[in-house]
């Protein structure tokens, strides 16, 4: 898969258009960032879009036009794309690494290139060490300072991708070691199994007798781009989108010990091993040893747990964090899947900023099998994603009902909005439009920087207002851009149990609330909604990362509410 590939080169053509002084240079660069924001976060291959329907397919797609399709087949034939070698020639420097850092634009990035010679992050790491930056015409202590913080928070999430950008190529590697037919079985473990929000590398493991041919097969794969170690029983390669992924071929009897072992995590499997040991046995990654060391249950996962007297349970919950005792206790929770949805209560269209009209929204979401969506237009403080006024909700609204009443109970889009929180608790529309809403979530967008406790007051004020249904993002982290606010969310939690408010598990890029916060909340009486925010209409394919944080939290079905058929979440919802 080559989408990540394609959307880093359309960044960074766009990052060096930007220096470009003729007019119009300004549309292409949006409309090279716009195409790059579609293809990074596509689930599907855009190869596979490209072979069955070639360049009009492409043109499909939110944001790609004539030229910038052009680009995507002439990478796929070739494997370059002219107009970035051109630009690279013209502009030597690592342009997307450093405008990735929060605080660089292209244009500081030329002007350090310029006069301090700075071509990429390790050149300019160098520099803020030695303070050369803020003497610079332009720049100051402060510009210097907001740099270097910005490095910093890069650095803390460094090495890390999106579960929601790594899974999709490590599962394309999955089905082509399935497809070689070198392979009897093979499996994704580590970090992506279980669901984390982001991921170091990919694990794989396989059953094969033809170790060597598989480990060929594995290193010449297209995604791979420098192979790093390669023998008969473990290779790791470098992939195109910047992470490393470890093959392992094994033998049929230590097939399960190992998906055990490098499912981890490692504290899981720490508190594992211990229980190993209290009942005499061996465990390691070869398998489940006795004391005359037969291996009595390594070929499958669910014998090792089953031998040990544990109930085996989903790798999303192999955290450490409890499931041991409840696993020796057979009682572990049955948590929410992804079939369990039946809708999805947080998407924007064309109305603000989405990029697909709301018959292109709801003509997607009853694809998936989906029995309603919210729609959930931005209101009128958040001008930069041109937010609504009461008086565009009423006539967006009366298009909803129209089309509503146009597909005869087949689907239905409730009608909401994802309201601001204003910095002191209000919300930006009139009682007379809030009283409409089937569906209101209310988000912070602005102010991020309150103290913790007017944080948390600002909150529960909007909460309290008794118009709200959902608290979108809850703490406003954005992972690799933003950290979280400071929110007291207990406090948070209490008051949305109290008003019957179900806390958003944001699946878009942010994983908001995540696991550590939904069992943190789920002391108190309060449901969660797990919902993609799609701006177009292919973010609903993130719903399965969203499940996978909520099942990481422990969430049951019964805690989701839109995991309801519709007639009993409007129920809930109507109060
Ligand atoms: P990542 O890659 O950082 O997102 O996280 P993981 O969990 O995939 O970690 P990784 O790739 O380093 O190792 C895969 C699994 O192998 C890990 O979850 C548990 C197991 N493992 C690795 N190192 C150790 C260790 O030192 N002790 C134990 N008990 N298990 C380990
Ligand atoms: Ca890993
Ligand atoms: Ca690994
Ligand atoms: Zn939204």
């Amino acid at each position: 898969m080559i989408n990540r590939t394609i959307a880093d080169i359309f960044n960074e053509i766009a990052a060096m258009l930007s220096l470009d002084e003729r007019p119009t240079a300004r549309f292409e660069v949006r409309a090279y960032q716009k195409a790059a924001l579609t293809i990074g976060m596509m689930q599907e291959p855009i190869e596979d879009i490209y072979r069955k329907g070639g360049v009009n397919a492409l043109m499909e797609l939110p944001g790609v036009g004539k030229s910038i399709a052009g680009h995507i087949e002439e990478y796929i034939k070739t494997g370059r794309i002219k107009k970035y070698d051109e630009l690279k020639k013209k502009y030597p420097i690592d342009m997307a690494g450093l405008t990735s850092i929060s605080g660089m634009g292209a244009k500081r990035a030329m002007v350090l290139y310029r006069k301090l010679g700075i071509k990429d992050i390790d050149d300019l790491k160098r520099a803020l060490a030695r303070h050369e930056i803020r003497a610079l015409d332009g720049f100051s202590e402060k510009s210097e300072a907001i740099i270097a913080k910005g490095l910093a928070f890069r650095e803390t999430s460094k090495g890390r991708m999106l579960i929601s950008d790594a899974l999709p190529v490590g599962e394309g590697i999955v089905k082509a070691l399935m497809d070689s037919g070198l392979v009897e079985k093979v499996m994704m473990a580590g970090s992506a199994r279980r669901m984390r929000d982001t991921v170091g590398d990919l694990d794989i493991l396989a059953i094969s007798k033809e170790g060597q041919k598989v480990m060929d097969f594995f290193t010449k794969l297209p995604e791979v781009s420098g192979i790093v170690a390669k023998g008969p029983t473990k290779s790791t390669v470098n992939l195109d989108i910047g992470m490393s992924c470890d093959l392992r071929v094994l033998e049929p009897q230590s097939f399960g010990a190992a998906v055990q072992y490098f499912t981890g995590s490692r504290d899981h499997n720490i508190q594992t091993r211990t229980i190993a040991v209290k009942k005499g046995y061996k465990l390691n990654e070869y398998g489940l040893f006795d004391r005359k060391n037969r291996n009595i249950g390594g070929a499958e996962e669910e014998s090792i747990y089953e031998k040990l007297g544990m109930q085996w349970m989903p790798p999303e919950m192999r955290e450490a964090r409890g499931e041991v005792e409840l696993a020796l206790q057979h009682r572990i929770p049955r948590l929410v899947e992804p079939k369990d949805m039946r809708g999805d209560l947080h998407s924007h269209t064309k109305a603000t900023d989405g990029d697909n009209t709301l018959e292109e929204m709801a003509a997607a979401a009853m694809k998936l099998g989906y029995e309603y969506i919210a729609n959930t237009e931005h209101t009128k403080s958040l001008y930069v994603t041109k937010g609504m006024n009461d008086r565009q909700f009423d006539a967006h609204f009366k298009k909803i009902d129209k089309y509503n009443d146009s597909l005869n109970g087949k689907f239905r889009i409730l009608k909401g909005a994802e309201i601001e929180i204003l910095k002191d608790g209000s919300l930006d529309l009139a009682p007379a439009t809030l009283k409409r809403m089937d569906c209101l979530v209310a988000s912070v967008h602005s102010n991020f920087n309150m103290p913790k406790k007017e944080m948390t007051e600002r909150v529960i004020k909007a909460l309290d207002s008794g118009y709200v249904h959902i608290l979108g993002h809850p703490t406003g982290r954005v992972i690799g851009v933003r950290s979280a606010y400071d929110i007291d969310l207990e406090k948070v939690a209490e008051a949305a149990g109290r008003n019957r408010v179900a806390l958003e598990v944001n699946c878009l890029q942010r994983f908001d609330l995540n696991d550590t916060n939904i069992l943190l909340t789920s002391k108190y009486k309060v449901n969660y909604a797990v919902n993609t925010d799609a701006h177009q209409t292919g973010h609903f394919a993130f719903m399965r990362y969203g499940v996978g944080t909520a099942r990481r939290g422990w969430l049951a079905k019964e805690q989701v509410i839109n995991t309801l058929p519709l007639e009993k979440l409007l129920k809930t919802l109507h109060r």
